[in-house]
């Protein structure tokens, strides 16, 4: 269900967008990259990161939270309000696509991220023999959640590649919510 408050930041036009997935997978490059930082100065998110874009009409405020294994159970911590997930997986990765799996389906059972969109990311997708959106599809379980509309785009942080596509599946998305309801 939107809540009230969120049906109004949505008329405001204004997004809560979360940046998740394990650590290394690129999260706080494309948060750069879309804001036009330079992506070779990259350190590890201890704690997060908030940053305001306006994107398509849109204020866009995205949430970057460190992915280390001892940081995940702070996550729940920002789920309020939350209208999209993006959640990041490096696609060069085969070795953690499970441990990936796992996190996923498990952070999709949280009821506070009940009402949020999923943009999966593939992201390193420039890198030769990273995997593509089929296997990461396949190997992520995306056919099975039926609680969250989503979709996945191969991307990278380093090149720009499909991340404005990305945005633009975020703000359509929330477009349509305003219709309907
Ligand atoms: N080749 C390639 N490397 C990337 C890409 N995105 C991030 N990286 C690298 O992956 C590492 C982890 O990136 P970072 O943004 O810190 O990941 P985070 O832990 O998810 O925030 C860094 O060395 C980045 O330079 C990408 O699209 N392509
Ligand atoms: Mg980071």
């Amino acid at each position: 269900m939107l809540s009230i408050l969120r049906k109004a930041r949505l008329r405001d036009k204004e997004l809560r967008v979360l940046m998740l997935g394990l650590d290394n997978a690129g999260k706080t490059t494309v948060v750069k990259q879309i804001m036009n930082e330079d992506v070779h100065d990259v350190s590890p998110t201890l704690g997060f990161i908030i940053k305001t874009i306006e994107f398509s009409g849109y204020k866009l405020n995205i949430w970057d939270v460190g992915g280390q294994k001892t940081l995940r159970s702070y996550w729940r911590n920002y789920f309020e309000k939350t209208d999209c997930l993006i959640w990041v997986v490096d696609a060069t990765d085969r070795f953690r696509l499970d441990d990936c799996a796992e996190e996923l389906h498990g952070l999709l059972q949280e009821e506070r991220l009940l009402g949020a969109s999923l943009l999966v990311f593939a992201n390193k997708s420039e890198v030769v023999g990273a995997m593509g959106v089929e296997e990461i599809r396949t190997g992520l379980r995306l056919d099975q959640i039926k609680t969250h509309k989503w979709t996945i785009m191969r991307c990278s942080a380093m090149t720009g590649l499909n991340l404005k596509e990305g945005l633009t599946w975020v703000v359509e998305d929330a477009k349509e919510r305003l219709f309907l309801f």
